[in-house]
């Protein structure tokens, strides 16, 4: 909506599964969704600009989507086809394996059908800022995507710029770093445009687009699977349930306010990389704070209770984290910041749909680890 908004031509290529895993897993969003023909009919009655959409799995429908690609010769293509929940990539056997599968094999099939049909046309691709993993960084602060490094083998040495060694926390995680080798053979030997978006922990949920119609409204994921941190914080506080801190609580994240996602997104669309560079990588994110800190400032807020549970990820309890995001502030990003207005917008949002809610479904249950049975 935003790239429409801003006068490009738009083709929605989706196969819907995130509403199949709505009754997967019996959590909906906590606002209402319509279905995908009466949002494109709300858009067009609110903004008089058409937004197409082609119902395809980027994943298994190969032959339709590199047709589609010499249908429309897109100028940009904007790459979110992946399962994006950490948690719910966790969850069993079988999820590990669509979460591999799904996301792996989508953005090959987007890059093999670019060759083929389209390739100038500029991939603009939705990675994480957990590639680098949440280590111990020894104060140095993480560039965007490449360092340079010293190699050493037996007597010889050799400096040389690599991508910066990757750190998964999950199979969700792992998939994007996955990605990361995928794009750097495509640049590499197909001179493709590409930009990786690594992007830290969204939260919000208004952008000046959905605010136009609430039958434009995003999804609001406040369940253990989907739900990201602060938002979870945010419409626990609404809802007075206790705030859910993983374990003792010392992980430092980056945030990013959705409002400058689509900004950003847009401002990476508006200036590719020349065709047969390197891969470019920008870190998404706008600022980076402990998980408790932000706890206890929400309690603070709304007067909620903090409470510490068993930590069902395997995470480092505590980390460092400086991040490098120059090149979205040169291309002229004014970072949204985390702000009691903005927290307090989110609560109200919360509680308007409150009564969506199914407090049953707000702990996070997937875990990293099985238990080991008792002998
Ligand atoms: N956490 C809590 N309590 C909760 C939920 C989470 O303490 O109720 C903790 C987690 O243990 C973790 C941190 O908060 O340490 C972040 O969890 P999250 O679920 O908000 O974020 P994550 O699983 O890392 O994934 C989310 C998005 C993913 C995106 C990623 C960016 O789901 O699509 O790639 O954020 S990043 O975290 O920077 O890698």
């Amino acid at each position: 909506m935003h790239l429409a908004a801003q006068g490009h031509e738009v083709t929605i290529v989706d196969n819907l599964v995130r509403r199949e895993t709505d009754i997967e897993l019996g959590a909906s969003s906590l606002t209402p969704i319509l279905s995908i023909e009466e949002r494109l009919a709300a858009w067009r009655e609110t903004r008089n600009t058409p937004i197409d959409f082609v119902k395809l799995d980027v994943a298994k429908d190969y032959d339709a989507l590199e047709e589609l690609f010499r249908d429309i010769r897109p100028d940009t293509i904007v790459h979110f086809a992946e399962q994006r929940a950490a948690p719910y990539s966790m969850k069993s056997p079988r999820h590990k394996r669509y979460t591999v599968d799904n996301n792996v094999n989508a953005t090959n099939s987007v890059l093999c059908a670019m060759v083929e049909a389209c390739p100038d046309a500029h991939l603009v691709h939705l990675g994480t800022m957990g590639v680098y993993g949440y280590g111990k960084t020894k104060g140095m602060r993480i560039p965007e995507g490449y360092i340079d490094a010293t190699l050493r083998s037996g007597d010889v040495s050799a400096n040389v710029e690599i991508l910066y060694p990757v750190d998964p926390g999950s199979i969700y995680h792992m998939t994007k770093t996955l990605d990361q080798l995928l794009f750097m053979y495509y640049a590499k030997n197909d001179g493709l445009k590409i930009t990786d978006l690594h992007q830290g922990i969204v939260w919000g949920t208004t952008t000046p687009e959905t605010d136009l119609d609430e039958r434009l409204v995003n999804r609001f994921d406040y369940d253990g699977d989907y739900g990201t941190v602060l938002n979870r914080f945010l419409m626990q506080a609404a809802i007075g349930h206790p705030l859910t801190v993983h374990g003792t609580g010392g992980q430092t994240r980056a945030f990013i306010h959705i409002r400058d996602t689509v900004r950003c997104v847009e401002r990476a669309a508006a200036s590719p990389p020349g065709r047969g560079g390197r891969v470019r990588i920008m870190n998404q994110m706008t600022e980076t704070h402990p998980i408790p800190d932000r706890a206890d400032l929400i309690a603070g807020m709304t007067g909620v209770t903090v409470e510490r549970m068993d930590n069902p990820r395997k995470e480092a309890p505590e980390n460092d984290l400086v991040v490098v995001n120059d090149t979205l502030i040169g291309l002229g990003l004014e970072p949204t910041k985390l702000s009691d207005g903005l927290m307090t917008e989110v609560v109200e949002i919360a509680r308007r749909y409150s009564d969506r809610c199914d407090r049953s479904k707000i702990v996070s249950v997937s875990r990293w680890v099985r238990p080991v049975a008792a002998e």
